[in-house]
């Protein structure tokens, strides 16, 4: 196969009716504070994405042949709500259809917009997220849309959240996480240096799930690209390790998930590699599973 498109993995264009998978470039930055750059973690993304083998040998498969289908990125030239109802907009139809919505960040407010579209279809979606950072703001910066506020948001709408990886939080945060039943946190101070993934497996319910994957979530030594790094990250084995776990469990399905804030430093390094791999991944464990 010849892989020179700008698809993901450098695919060939496949109809909408043979892909299972689609993915949605979102190119936003907005608010990011410290490292500026995800607006181009997309594009990085794609073009690191050529260079993987579509052979993936702990599934013994080629994830591929499920169908993923690269649609146009979605460019909202707007903020706040108007940017989550236009990245809303543009997945809403492909939840509809049952296609695994995968969005590509962007920085991590890109995640309200798919979540929004994703609870539409799924009214009883649950939210698991990695990342470095609490999220749990009411404001930042004097906006309710800021990536500092994403898990805030989307604890609002009343769906349970699991997060982990947390090693970033402020007071405000720790305040409105004990008057609140629906969020769950695991710490990374927890997980660090144990076998975290089998017993946050345990704690997780079944039913329908919509990933968000802040990439902050790994050690700045596996991840130095990205918007906040924090030390104490979590590693590429235990990580794959637990979602492979997760994800093809019988009684949990994905709707769809998103991968955000990364912040590449250059066109092509190993942090951009690193987050194709990882979507590539659960796309074979999606598919792998049921
Ligand atoms: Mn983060």
């Amino acid at each position: 196969m010849n892989r020179t498109t700008r698809n993901f993995l450098g695919l060939p264009d496949v109809p909408e009716d043979n892909a299972r998978f689609v993915i949605l470039p979102i190119p936003f930055e907005a608010t990011t504070s410290c490292m500026k750059g995800t607006a181009k973690g997309p594009e990085s993304i794609l073009f690191a994405s050529r260079y993987l083998e579509l052979y993936d040998e702990e599934l013994d498969t080629e994830p591929f042949t499920a169908g993923i289908k690269t649609l146009p990125a979605v460019i909202p030239d707007c903020k706040g709500l108007k940017m989550t109802a236009k990245i809303s907009r543009a997945a809403e139809e492909y939840f509809k259809k049952n296609k695994t919505v995968i969005g590509l960040g962007g920085e991590h407010t890109v995640s309200l917009g798919l979540f929004d579209a994703c609870r539409k279809k799924h009214p009883d979606i649950n939210v698991l997220c990695f990342d470095a950072h609490g999220d749990l703001r009411d404001k930042y910066e004097g906006t309710k849309f800021s990536h500092a506020c994403v898990s805030r948001r989307i604890a609002e709408s009343g769906c349970r959240l699991f997060s982990a990886g947390i090693r970033s939080v402020c007071s405000e945060e720790k305040e409105f996480l004990q008057n609140n039943k629906q969020v769950k946190i695991f710490w990374a101070y927890r997980m660090a240096g144990k076998k975290w993934g089998t017993a946050f497996n345990k704690t997780l319910p079944s039913g329908t799930y919509y990933i968000t994957f802040d990439v902050d979530f790994l050690d700045p030594s596996v991840m130095p690209d990205t918007g906040t790094p924090e030390p104490g990250g979590f590693q590429w084995h235990e990580t794959i390790d637990f979602l492979k776990n997760f994800i093809m469990r019988s009684d949990v399905r994905i709707a769809g998930f998103d991968v955000v804030e990364l912040s590449p430093s250059k066109r092509f390094t190993h942090s951009s590699f690193l987050a194709a791999k990882l979507i590539y991944k659960i796309i074979g464990f999606i598919s792998s599973g049921r």
